[in-house]
């Protein structure tokens, strides 16, 4: 066999820490590492989008652009890599397609290279504005399969969506398996049928969770993947991935071998390793989250959707309905025409399942957001709503089959305006847009600082003067 190096896409600085502790790694806590990451050549480093915009802002008091910034400067050598949603770009609604691209924009302008655009739907519709954006901006755009099993998911219908995504423009293709459900051999099956299918590389990403990665990359990498997702090993298993030296230390050798050096590797190691130390003692990361939990493959509820569904099970009360909860998941999913679990799509369905066992009757209280989703808001559903289903969430109003990003107004212009009075560069217009609620007092916390930092230097410029 010829030589075949596996790349590997770093995501310790991502979804690592997104999936293990609720997305609290500060840039502070990064930066010091950087330069020696900069050493390895992976293949990119995810290390923006997804939650970190939300956390940012809302938790850390960071500004997300300027963590851009300073990850593009600290790591010159790395293709800087990002998730994004698709139509519902870094938050939990679809936008007009000038807010799109103006965000690809804007990203790609900050220091992305490696764009991973994703649909919970795995409707393309709501890829296309994302995908044209990335190439006209020159990014590797990489087009991502929600991964799910349901009775009309099936390597077929994953491998016509990936070709659709490569004819659209993609320059990759990611399976990305949020919930661990991948198992080894259906792994390398798929691989198999979307290498003899596509001309563009393919990409392993899989949740630790169940306790499958590790052996479903191996699979998939005998099966032709080109580049697998693993994390640093003090941030790996559990909700997060594979362990970045394991698979490193595994293909050493072999043709697949990546060419990564374990010794430079344990120098990234040695720092994470402190940080876990000091995560799990100040209870940032959960042990729940460190384990093999099974159970994720029969429910498929991936680690974030989990803890948030524990969090108002405890504000309600009602911890001890977690059960129900669970298996309630489910039904909520058939019926609403087996969407995959993914960011928005796991809050919407979980969400509606908390309420339809705490209430005590189903769908006695349906959220504006579950409405959404079987209104044809968030996409086509993978399988068609029953028309009896739909009426009684719906009552006399039809549900759309177009693309729903066709119905809104550019919506820009009027963003701009209400960030007007906060923002202080070009990007805080898409801050805004993505957190109108929390955006605002983000805004005034960090303008502040910066005004008190200006005035201390306008003060010692003064008094320099002076003297
Ligand atoms: C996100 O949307 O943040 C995921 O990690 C899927």
């Amino acid at each position: 066999m010829a030589k075949k190096p596996i790349k590997i896409t770093e995501v310790v600085l991502r979804d690592a820490h997104q999936s293990l502790l609720a997305t609290r790694m500060t840039m502070d806590e990064m930066r010091p590492i950087l330069p020696e990451m900069d050493k390895i050549p992976y293949f990119s480093v995810e290390c923006w989008g997804g939650a970190t915009f939300d956390s940012c802002i809302r938790f850390l008091d960071e500004d997300p652009w300027e963590r851009l910034r300073i990850l593009r400067k600290e790591l010159p050598h790395q293709k800087l890599q990002m998730l994004f949603r698709g139509q519902n770009m870094l938050g939990y609604r679809p936008y007009a397609d000038d807010a799109v691209e103006y965000f690809v924009q804007k990203s790609v302008a900050n220091g992305i290279d490696v764009i991973r655009i994703f649909d919970a739907l795995n409707d393309p519709r709501n890829l296309q504005t994302a995908i044209k954006a990335a190439n006209k901006e020159g990014a590797h755009v990489q087009g991502c399969i929600s991964y799910t099993l349901s009775p009309v998911h099936n390597n077929e219908y994953y491998v016509k969506y990936a070709k659709t995504l490569e004819e659209m423009g993609a320059n990759s293709i990611c399976i990305k398996d949020m919930a661990g459900l991948l198992t080894p051999y259906t792994c390398y099956d798929l691989v198999k049928e979307l290498k003899n299918t596509l001309s563009i590389p393919v990409d392993i990403h899989s949740h630790y969770t169940a306790g499958l990665a590790s052996m479903s990359l191996l699979k998939g990498i005998e099966a032709g993947a080109d580049i697998v997702d693993t994390a640093m090993s003090p941030l790996s298993g559990g909700t997060s991935h594979m362990a970045t030296e394991s698979l490193v230390a595994a293909l050493q050798g072999t043709d697949y071998d990546t060419g990564l050096d374990l010794k430079q590797l344990n120098v990234v190691r040695a720092y994470f390793a402190k940080l876990r130390e000091k995560y799990i003692a100040n209870g940032q990361i959960s042990p729940k989250s460190l384990g093999v939990d099974a159970n994720t493959l029969l429910y498929q509820v991936p680690g974030g959707m989990f803890s948030n569904m524990l969090k108002q099970l405890k504000d309600a009360g009602k911890e001890d309905k977690l059960d129900e909860v669970l298996a309630e998941i489910p039904r909520v999913r058939e019926d609403a025409g087996y969407p995959p679990l993914v960011t928005p799509t796991s809050q919407i369905v979980g969400t509606q399942a908390v309420f339809n066992v705490i209430l005590g009757e189903r769908y006695k209280m349906v959220t504006k957001e579950f409405k959404g989703l079987v209104h044809g808001d968030y996409g086509k559903t993978p399988a068609p709503i029953k028309p009896e289903f739909t009426k009684k969430i719906l009552g006399d109003e039809q549900p759309i089959t177009c693309r729903f990003a066709d119905t809104l107004a550019p919506e820009m212009d009027k963003l701009k305006a209400e960030a007007a009075k906060w923002a202080t560069q070009e990007e805080d217009v898409l801050t805004y847009a993505m957190f109108p609620q929390v955006a605002p007092k983000f805004f005034e916390k960090r303008n502040a600082k910066k005004q008190g930092v200006d005035a201390d230097h306008a003060d010692y410029a003064n008094k320099s003067h002076i003297v």
